[in-house]
Protein backbone atom coordinates (compact mmCIF):
# COMPACT_ATOMS: atom_id res chain seq x y z
CA UNK A 1 0.00 0.00 0.00
CA UNK A 2 1.18 3.65 -1.40
CA UNK A 3 1.01 6.46 0.60
CA UNK A 4 0.74 9.71 -0.71
CA UNK A 5 0.43 13.04 0.76
CA UNK A 6 -1.11 15.86 -1.05
CA UNK A 7 -0.72 19.29 0.28
CA UNK A 8 -3.03 21.65 -2.11
CA UNK A 9 -5.55 18.96 -2.27
CA UNK A 10 -8.49 21.34 -2.11
CA UNK A 11 -7.41 23.21 -5.07
CA UNK A 12 -7.79 23.05 -8.69
CA UNK A 13 -4.75 20.50 -10.16
CA UNK A 14 -4.34 19.20 -6.58
CA UNK A 15 -7.71 18.22 -6.74
CA UNK A 16 -7.63 17.16 -9.89
CA UNK A 17 -4.27 14.72 -8.70
CA UNK A 18 -6.57 13.17 -5.96
CA UNK A 19 -9.33 12.31 -8.43
CA UNK A 20 -6.76 10.69 -10.87
CA UNK A 21 -4.95 9.12 -7.73
CA UNK A 22 -8.03 7.42 -6.86
CA UNK A 23 -9.26 6.23 -10.25
CA UNK A 24 -6.17 5.27 -11.24
CA UNK A 25 -4.57 2.88 -8.54
CA UNK A 26 -5.88 0.48 -6.01
CA UNK A 27 -4.49 0.16 -3.20
CA UNK A 28 -3.04 3.39 -1.88
CA UNK A 29 -4.04 5.30 0.78
CA UNK A 30 -4.36 10.07 0.51
CA UNK A 31 -3.96 11.90 2.86
CA UNK A 32 -4.79 15.75 1.83
CA UNK A 33 -3.61 18.65 3.87
CA UNK A 34 -5.26 21.90 2.80
CA UNK A 35 -6.18 25.12 4.54
CA UNK A 36 -8.65 25.80 2.61
CA UNK A 37 -7.59 29.03 1.73
CA UNK A 38 -10.35 31.04 -0.79
CA UNK A 39 -8.90 28.60 -3.27
CA UNK A 40 -9.75 25.73 -1.75
CA UNK A 41 -13.13 24.09 -1.50
CA UNK A 42 -13.97 20.77 0.09
CA UNK A 43 -17.03 20.58 -2.01
CA UNK A 44 -14.31 19.72 -4.62
CA UNK A 45 -13.46 16.95 -3.06
CA UNK A 46 -16.14 15.95 -1.07
CA UNK A 47 -16.95 12.68 -3.33
CA UNK A 48 -13.35 11.80 -2.83
CA UNK A 49 -13.49 11.95 0.56
CA UNK A 50 -16.51 9.49 0.39
CA UNK A 51 -13.63 7.16 -0.22
CA UNK A 52 -12.47 4.97 3.06
CA UNK A 53 -8.76 5.82 0.99
CA UNK A 54 -8.75 9.31 1.23
CA UNK A 55 -8.58 11.46 4.28
CA UNK A 56 -8.26 15.21 4.93
CA UNK A 57 -6.45 17.54 7.20
CA UNK A 58 -7.23 21.13 7.55
CA UNK A 59 -3.63 22.71 8.06
CA UNK A 60 -1.41 24.87 6.61
CA UNK A 61 1.71 23.88 5.67
CA UNK A 62 3.99 26.35 7.42
CA UNK A 63 2.87 24.61 10.80
CA UNK A 64 5.11 22.14 11.61
CA UNK A 65 2.70 20.24 14.06
CA UNK A 66 0.13 19.64 11.57
CA UNK A 67 2.58 18.47 9.55
CA UNK A 68 4.55 16.00 11.86
CA UNK A 69 1.39 14.61 13.00
CA UNK A 70 0.25 13.59 9.58
CA UNK A 71 3.75 11.75 9.34
CA UNK A 72 3.21 10.23 13.01
CA UNK A 73 -0.15 9.22 11.72
CA UNK A 74 1.02 7.67 8.57
CA UNK A 75 3.87 5.88 6.58
CA UNK A 76 3.88 8.44 3.86
CA UNK A 77 6.04 7.37 0.94
CA UNK A 78 4.98 10.32 -1.52
CA UNK A 79 4.86 13.87 -0.64
CA UNK A 80 3.00 15.89 -3.79
CA UNK A 81 3.21 19.75 -2.96
CA UNK A 82 0.26 21.67 -4.72
CA UNK A 83 -0.30 23.89 -1.67
CA UNK A 84 0.60 27.41 -2.71
CA UNK A 85 -0.62 30.97 -3.42
CA UNK A 86 -0.92 30.65 -7.13
CA UNK A 87 -2.71 33.81 -8.64
CA UNK A 88 -0.19 36.44 -10.05
CA UNK A 89 -2.29 39.43 -9.44
CA UNK A 90 -2.78 38.58 -6.11
CA UNK A 91 1.00 38.34 -5.63
CA UNK A 92 1.40 41.75 -7.10
CA UNK A 93 -0.97 42.82 -4.00
CA UNK A 94 0.50 41.11 -1.46
CA UNK A 95 3.67 39.49 -1.98
CA UNK A 96 4.55 38.66 1.83
CA UNK A 97 1.89 35.90 1.87
CA UNK A 98 3.32 34.28 -1.15
CA UNK A 99 7.09 33.72 0.20
CA UNK A 100 5.15 32.63 3.70
CA UNK A 101 3.05 29.91 1.99
CA UNK A 102 5.11 28.92 -0.98
CA UNK A 103 8.76 29.52 0.55
CA UNK A 104 8.46 28.52 3.77
CA UNK A 105 5.63 26.40 3.41
CA UNK A 106 7.94 23.98 1.12
CA UNK A 107 11.12 24.25 3.37
CA UNK A 108 8.74 23.18 6.40
CA UNK A 109 7.07 19.98 4.46
CA UNK A 110 10.93 19.49 3.44
CA UNK A 111 11.94 19.54 7.18
CA UNK A 112 9.73 16.78 8.33
CA UNK A 113 9.72 14.71 5.60
CA UNK A 114 13.47 14.56 6.17
CA UNK A 115 12.89 13.72 9.91
CA UNK A 116 10.75 11.70 9.12
CA UNK A 117 12.23 9.30 5.98
CA UNK A 118 15.88 9.67 7.76
CA UNK A 119 16.76 6.04 9.22
CA UNK A 120 20.50 6.50 10.00
CA UNK A 121 23.55 7.86 8.40
CA UNK A 122 25.75 6.87 5.56
CA UNK A 123 29.68 7.38 6.21
CA UNK A 124 30.30 10.67 4.87
CA UNK A 125 26.91 11.76 7.09
CA UNK A 126 24.78 11.98 5.05
CA UNK A 127 21.37 11.21 6.13
CA UNK A 128 19.70 7.69 4.53
CA UNK A 129 16.12 7.50 3.81
CA UNK A 130 13.51 4.93 4.06
CA UNK A 131 13.22 2.44 0.59
CA UNK A 132 11.16 4.22 -2.18
CA UNK A 133 10.40 7.57 -0.17
CA UNK A 134 10.18 10.52 -2.27
CA UNK A 135 9.20 14.46 -2.17
CA UNK A 136 7.45 16.13 -5.56
CA UNK A 137 7.55 19.89 -6.24
CA UNK A 138 5.03 20.75 -8.12
CA UNK A 139 6.49 24.17 -10.13
CA UNK A 140 6.11 26.24 -12.86
CA UNK A 141 7.10 27.83 -16.41
CA UNK A 142 7.40 30.93 -14.78
CA UNK A 143 10.42 30.09 -13.02
CA UNK A 144 12.23 30.43 -16.06
CA UNK A 145 10.90 34.31 -16.72
CA UNK A 146 9.25 35.58 -19.93
CA UNK A 147 10.03 34.63 -24.02
CA UNK A 148 10.12 36.16 -27.08
CA UNK A 149 8.71 35.67 -30.18
CA UNK A 150 11.06 32.03 -30.26
CA UNK A 151 12.36 29.25 -28.25
CA UNK A 152 11.00 27.10 -25.34
CA UNK A 153 11.62 26.68 -21.79
CA UNK A 154 14.15 23.18 -20.96
CA UNK A 155 14.97 22.12 -17.51
CA UNK A 156 18.86 24.35 -18.33
CA UNK A 157 17.28 27.38 -18.62
CA UNK A 158 18.36 30.46 -16.55
CA UNK A 159 16.00 30.91 -13.81
CA UNK A 160 14.89 34.80 -14.31
CA UNK A 161 11.60 35.42 -12.00
CA UNK A 162 9.79 38.64 -12.37
CA UNK A 163 6.30 38.38 -10.87
CA UNK A 164 6.28 38.25 -6.81
CA UNK A 165 4.54 34.78 -7.25
CA UNK A 166 7.32 33.34 -9.76
CA UNK A 167 9.89 34.77 -7.47
CA UNK A 168 8.44 32.92 -4.43
CA UNK A 169 8.05 29.56 -6.53
CA UNK A 170 11.68 30.00 -7.23
CA UNK A 171 12.71 30.30 -3.90
CA UNK A 172 10.62 27.25 -3.34
CA UNK A 173 12.60 25.35 -5.83
CA UNK A 174 16.01 26.41 -4.88
CA UNK A 175 15.26 25.29 -1.56
CA UNK A 176 14.47 21.42 -2.97
CA UNK A 177 17.53 21.85 -4.53
CA UNK A 178 19.40 22.41 -1.53
CA UNK A 179 17.39 19.22 0.63
CA UNK A 180 18.63 17.42 -2.50
CA UNK A 181 22.14 18.51 -2.40
CA UNK A 182 22.59 19.52 1.18
CA UNK A 183 20.61 15.88 2.80
CA UNK A 184 20.33 13.90 -0.31
CA UNK A 185 17.14 13.45 0.24
CA UNK A 186 15.37 12.22 -2.93
CA UNK A 187 12.92 14.88 -4.38
CA UNK A 188 11.77 15.64 -8.28
CA UNK A 189 10.63 19.18 -9.32
CA UNK A 190 7.98 19.57 -12.42
CA UNK A 191 7.88 22.99 -14.39
CA UNK A 192 4.53 23.05 -15.71
CA UNK A 193 3.14 25.05 -17.95
CA UNK A 194 -0.76 26.93 -17.54
CA UNK A 195 -3.37 24.05 -16.92
CA UNK A 196 -7.04 24.40 -17.79
CA UNK A 197 -9.93 21.75 -16.89
CA UNK A 198 -12.40 21.55 -14.21
CA UNK A 199 -12.48 22.95 -11.12
CA UNK A 200 -10.73 25.80 -11.84
CA UNK A 201 -11.08 29.01 -9.66
CA UNK A 202 -12.21 31.61 -11.57
CA UNK A 203 -9.59 34.13 -10.78
CA UNK A 204 -8.10 32.57 -13.88
CA UNK A 205 -8.43 33.46 -17.40
CA UNK A 206 -10.05 30.44 -18.90
CA UNK A 207 -12.98 29.89 -16.16
CA UNK A 208 -13.36 34.16 -15.46
CA UNK A 209 -14.23 34.52 -18.88
CA UNK A 210 -16.97 31.29 -18.91
CA UNK A 211 -18.40 32.53 -15.60
CA UNK A 212 -18.73 36.17 -17.44
CA UNK A 213 -19.60 35.17 -20.35
CA UNK A 214 -22.76 33.44 -18.80
CA UNK A 215 -23.69 36.28 -16.88
CA UNK A 216 -23.44 38.49 -19.92
CA UNK A 217 -20.82 40.72 -18.59
CA UNK A 218 -17.78 42.15 -20.30
CA UNK A 219 -14.43 40.60 -21.03
CA UNK A 220 -11.19 41.56 -19.62
CA UNK A 221 -8.21 41.44 -21.62
CA UNK A 222 -4.82 42.93 -20.09
CA UNK A 223 -3.28 44.88 -22.23
CA UNK A 224 -3.81 43.98 -26.58
CA UNK A 225 -4.00 40.76 -25.49
CA UNK A 226 -0.93 38.99 -27.49
CA UNK A 227 0.36 37.54 -24.88
CA UNK A 228 0.93 33.79 -25.09
CA UNK A 229 0.48 30.99 -22.66
CA UNK A 230 1.18 27.07 -23.24
CA UNK A 231 -2.21 25.48 -21.91
CA UNK A 232 -2.08 22.08 -20.76
CA UNK A 233 -5.41 19.97 -19.91
CA UNK A 234 -4.80 19.40 -16.14
CA UNK A 235 -5.37 15.43 -15.97
CA UNK A 236 -2.16 15.69 -18.55
CA UNK A 237 -0.46 16.96 -16.02
CA UNK A 238 -1.57 14.99 -12.89
CA UNK A 239 -0.47 12.13 -15.39
CA UNK A 240 2.57 13.33 -15.53
CA UNK A 241 3.33 13.93 -12.18
CA UNK A 242 1.96 10.07 -11.26
CA UNK A 243 5.14 9.28 -13.62
CA UNK A 244 7.66 11.26 -12.12
CA UNK A 245 6.74 9.50 -8.99
CA UNK A 246 6.40 6.28 -10.10
CA UNK A 247 9.72 6.64 -12.31
CA UNK A 248 11.36 10.10 -12.45
CA UNK A 249 15.15 10.22 -11.63
CA UNK A 250 15.79 10.92 -7.96
CA UNK A 251 16.98 14.69 -8.33
CA UNK A 252 15.79 15.44 -11.62
CA UNK A 253 13.55 18.53 -12.92
CA UNK A 254 11.00 17.70 -15.64
CA UNK A 255 9.44 19.80 -17.62
CA UNK A 256 5.36 19.33 -18.41
CA UNK A 257 3.85 21.29 -21.18
CA UNK A 258 1.20 21.17 -23.69
CA UNK A 259 2.44 22.01 -26.66
CA UNK A 260 -0.11 24.15 -27.73
CA UNK A 261 0.44 28.07 -27.48
CA UNK A 262 -2.37 30.36 -28.08
CA UNK A 263 -2.48 33.87 -27.45
CA UNK A 264 -4.67 35.28 -24.85
CA UNK A 265 -7.26 37.19 -27.53
CA UNK A 266 -7.38 33.62 -29.17
CA UNK A 267 -8.31 31.93 -26.31
CA UNK A 268 -11.17 34.49 -25.30
CA UNK A 269 -12.34 34.40 -29.09
CA UNK A 270 -12.58 30.31 -28.80
CA UNK A 271 -14.39 30.30 -25.57
CA UNK A 272 -16.87 32.76 -26.93
CA UNK A 273 -17.63 30.80 -29.95
CA UNK A 274 -17.81 27.51 -28.25
CA UNK A 275 -19.81 28.73 -25.59
CA UNK A 276 -22.49 30.19 -28.31
CA UNK A 277 -22.14 26.80 -30.75
CA UNK A 278 -22.70 24.79 -27.04
CA UNK A 279 -25.83 27.37 -26.28
CA UNK A 280 -27.98 26.85 -29.58
CA UNK A 281 -27.15 23.31 -29.81
CA UNK A 282 -27.93 21.76 -26.58
CA UNK A 283 -31.49 23.78 -24.64
CA UNK A 284 -29.95 22.27 -21.24
CA UNK A 285 -26.77 24.13 -20.88
CA UNK A 286 -28.98 27.25 -20.86
CA UNK A 287 -30.07 26.85 -17.28
CA UNK A 288 -26.49 28.29 -17.02
CA UNK A 289 -27.15 31.68 -18.54
CA UNK A 290 -28.05 34.40 -15.39
CA UNK A 291 -31.97 34.69 -14.73
CA UNK A 292 -32.73 37.57 -17.64
CA UNK A 293 -29.84 36.20 -20.67
CA UNK A 294 -32.38 33.97 -22.19
CA UNK A 295 -34.30 35.46 -25.50
CA UNK A 296 -37.10 33.97 -26.56
CA UNK A 297 -35.85 33.81 -29.89
CA UNK A 298 -32.90 31.47 -28.64
CA UNK A 299 -30.73 33.22 -30.54
CA UNK A 300 -27.59 34.09 -29.05
CA UNK A 301 -25.66 36.63 -31.22
CA UNK A 302 -24.94 38.80 -28.17
CA UNK A 303 -22.64 36.12 -27.27
CA UNK A 304 -19.56 37.79 -30.13
CA UNK A 305 -16.15 39.66 -30.02
CA UNK A 306 -17.88 42.82 -28.86
CA UNK A 307 -17.84 41.40 -25.15
CA UNK A 308 -14.15 41.72 -24.89
CA UNK A 309 -12.48 44.86 -23.26
CA UNK A 310 -8.95 45.20 -23.23
CA UNK A 311 -8.07 46.74 -19.91
CA UNK A 312 -4.96 47.92 -18.24
CA UNK A 313 -1.94 45.60 -18.69
CA UNK A 314 -0.91 43.32 -15.58
CA UNK A 315 2.61 45.18 -14.06
CA UNK A 316 5.36 43.15 -15.10
CA UNK A 317 3.21 40.70 -17.62
CA UNK A 318 5.08 38.08 -19.34
CA UNK A 319 5.10 38.09 -23.00
CA UNK A 320 4.91 34.67 -23.52
CA UNK A 321 5.58 31.11 -22.35
CA UNK A 322 6.67 27.62 -23.97
CA UNK A 323 7.85 24.32 -22.74
CA UNK A 324 10.03 22.37 -24.30
CA UNK A 325 9.21 18.63 -22.75
CA UNK A 326 11.17 16.50 -24.49
CA UNK A 327 12.84 15.35 -21.20
CA UNK A 328 10.03 13.83 -19.88
CA UNK A 329 8.95 12.35 -23.21
CA UNK A 330 12.18 10.53 -23.68
CA UNK A 331 12.51 9.64 -20.39
CA UNK A 332 9.23 8.40 -19.08
CA UNK A 333 7.12 8.08 -21.96
CA UNK A 334 4.78 11.54 -21.44
CA UNK A 335 3.44 13.38 -23.70
CA UNK A 336 0.06 15.51 -23.86
CA UNK A 337 -2.39 13.28 -24.78
CA UNK A 338 -5.63 15.80 -24.78
CA UNK A 339 -5.98 17.95 -27.98
CA UNK A 340 -6.52 21.81 -27.04
CA UNK A 341 -10.10 21.80 -29.54
CA UNK A 342 -11.13 18.70 -27.08
CA UNK A 343 -10.06 19.83 -24.15
CA UNK A 344 -11.66 23.03 -24.31
CA UNK A 345 -15.17 21.96 -25.15
CA UNK A 346 -14.90 19.30 -22.57
CA UNK A 347 -14.12 21.85 -19.97
CA UNK A 348 -16.50 24.55 -20.96
CA UNK A 349 -19.31 21.39 -20.84
CA UNK A 350 -18.37 21.04 -17.19
CA UNK A 351 -18.57 24.71 -16.02
CA UNK A 352 -22.23 24.37 -18.08
CA UNK A 353 -23.11 21.45 -15.95
CA UNK A 354 -21.69 22.93 -12.99
CA UNK A 355 -22.93 26.26 -12.23
CA UNK A 356 -23.57 25.21 -8.31
CA UNK A 357 -19.99 24.69 -7.86
CA UNK A 358 -19.03 28.05 -9.58
CA UNK A 359 -21.79 29.65 -7.42
CA UNK A 360 -20.57 27.94 -3.97
CA UNK A 361 -16.57 28.49 -4.96
CA UNK A 362 -17.71 32.30 -5.86
CA UNK A 363 -20.21 32.51 -2.87
CA UNK A 364 -17.43 34.47 -0.41
CA UNK A 365 -15.41 37.05 -0.89
CA UNK A 366 -14.88 36.93 -4.36
CA UNK A 367 -17.42 39.72 -5.11
CA UNK A 368 -15.20 41.57 -3.17
CA UNK A 369 -11.69 40.99 -5.56
CA UNK A 370 -13.74 40.97 -8.35
CA UNK A 371 -14.95 44.86 -7.66
CA UNK A 372 -10.98 45.61 -6.51
CA UNK A 373 -9.52 43.69 -9.82
CA UNK A 374 -12.18 44.95 -12.08
CA UNK A 375 -13.75 47.67 -11.00
CA UNK A 376 -17.90 47.89 -12.37
CA UNK A 377 -17.68 46.36 -15.74
P1 LIG B 1 -5.00 26.73 -6.49
O1 LIG B 1 -4.81 28.15 -6.04
O2 LIG B 1 -6.22 26.37 -7.24
O3 LIG B 1 -4.94 25.76 -5.22
C1 LIG B 1 -4.02 25.93 -4.19
C2 LIG B 1 -4.49 25.10 -2.99
O4 LIG B 1 -3.53 25.24 -1.95
C3 LIG B 1 -5.85 25.54 -2.42
O5 LIG B 1 -6.64 24.42 -2.15
C4 LIG B 1 -5.46 26.25 -1.13
O6 LIG B 1 -6.48 26.17 -0.12
C5 LIG B 1 -4.21 25.51 -0.73
N1 LIG B 1 -3.32 26.34 0.10
C6 LIG B 1 -2.92 27.61 -0.13
N2 LIG B 1 -2.11 28.02 0.86
C7 LIG B 1 -1.99 26.97 1.72
C8 LIG B 1 -1.27 26.76 2.92
N3 LIG B 1 -0.51 27.73 3.45
N4 LIG B 1 -1.35 25.56 3.53
C9 LIG B 1 -2.12 24.56 3.01
N5 LIG B 1 -2.84 24.71 1.89
C10 LIG B 1 -2.76 25.90 1.24
O7 LIG B 1 -3.69 26.38 -7.28
P2 LIG B 1 -3.49 25.38 -8.54
O8 LIG B 1 -3.77 26.12 -9.77
O9 LIG B 1 -4.20 24.13 -8.24
O10 LIG B 1 -1.92 25.16 -8.46
C11 LIG B 1 -1.37 24.07 -7.72
C12 LIG B 1 0.14 24.14 -7.80
O11 LIG B 1 0.55 24.08 -9.15
C13 LIG B 1 0.72 25.44 -7.25
O12 LIG B 1 1.90 25.12 -6.55
C14 LIG B 1 1.04 26.27 -8.48
O13 LIG B 1 2.11 27.14 -8.24
C15 LIG B 1 1.38 25.19 -9.48
N6 LIG B 1 1.13 25.53 -10.89
C16 LIG B 1 -0.15 25.85 -11.30
C17 LIG B 1 -0.37 26.10 -12.65
C18 LIG B 1 -1.74 26.44 -13.18
O14 LIG B 1 -1.88 26.67 -14.38
N7 LIG B 1 -2.78 26.47 -12.36
C19 LIG B 1 0.68 26.03 -13.56
C20 LIG B 1 1.96 25.73 -13.10
C21 LIG B 1 2.15 25.45 -11.76
O1 LIG C 1 -8.81 38.74 -16.48
C1 LIG C 1 -7.76 38.34 -17.02
N1 LIG C 1 -7.40 38.85 -18.24
C2 LIG C 1 -6.25 38.50 -18.89
O2 LIG C 1 -5.97 38.99 -19.99
C3 LIG C 1 -6.88 37.36 -16.41
C4 LIG C 1 -7.22 36.78 -15.08
C5 LIG C 1 -5.74 37.01 -17.09
N2 LIG C 1 -5.41 37.58 -18.28
C6 LIG C 1 -4.15 37.14 -18.97
C7 LIG C 1 -2.90 37.19 -18.13
C8 LIG C 1 -2.09 36.04 -18.68
O3 LIG C 1 -1.35 36.49 -19.81
O4 LIG C 1 -4.34 35.78 -19.32
C9 LIG C 1 -3.12 35.02 -19.17
C10 LIG C 1 -3.36 33.90 -18.19
O5 LIG C 1 -3.54 34.48 -16.92
P1 LIG C 1 -3.80 33.59 -15.60
O6 LIG C 1 -4.93 32.68 -15.87
O7 LIG C 1 -3.87 34.52 -14.44
O8 LIG C 1 -2.49 32.67 -15.57
P2 LIG C 1 -0.91 33.04 -15.55
O9 LIG C 1 -0.68 34.39 -15.02
O10 LIG C 1 -0.37 32.72 -16.90
O11 LIG C 1 -0.40 31.98 -14.45
C11 LIG C 1 -0.89 30.61 -14.47
O12 LIG C 1 0.03 29.75 -15.09
C12 LIG C 1 1.24 29.49 -14.41
C13 LIG C 1 -1.19 30.11 -13.06
O13 LIG C 1 -2.11 30.99 -12.43
C14 LIG C 1 0.06 29.98 -12.25
O14 LIG C 1 -0.24 29.44 -10.96
C15 LIG C 1 1.01 29.07 -12.97
O15 LIG C 1 2.21 28.97 -12.30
Amino acid sequence: MTTYLVTGGAGFIGANFVKYLLKKHREIRVVILDDLTYAGNLGTIQTDLDDPRAVFYKGNIVDPRIVATIFEKYPVDYLVNFAAESHVDRSIENPQLFLQTNILGTQNLLEIAKKSWTTGKDDKGYPTYRKGVKYLQVSTDEVYGSLGETGFFTETTPLDPRSPYSASKTGADLIVVAYSETYKLPVNITRCSNNYGPYHFPEKLIPLIIKNILEGKTLPVYGDGSNVRDWLYVEDHCKAIDRVLQDGRTGEIYNVGGHNEKTNLEIVQLILSTIRNLLEENKSYRSALKPGLLQSSDHFDWISNDLITFVKDRLGHDQRYAIDPAKITRELGWYPETKFEDGIVKTIRWYLENQHWVKEVTSGDYQNYYQQMYGNR
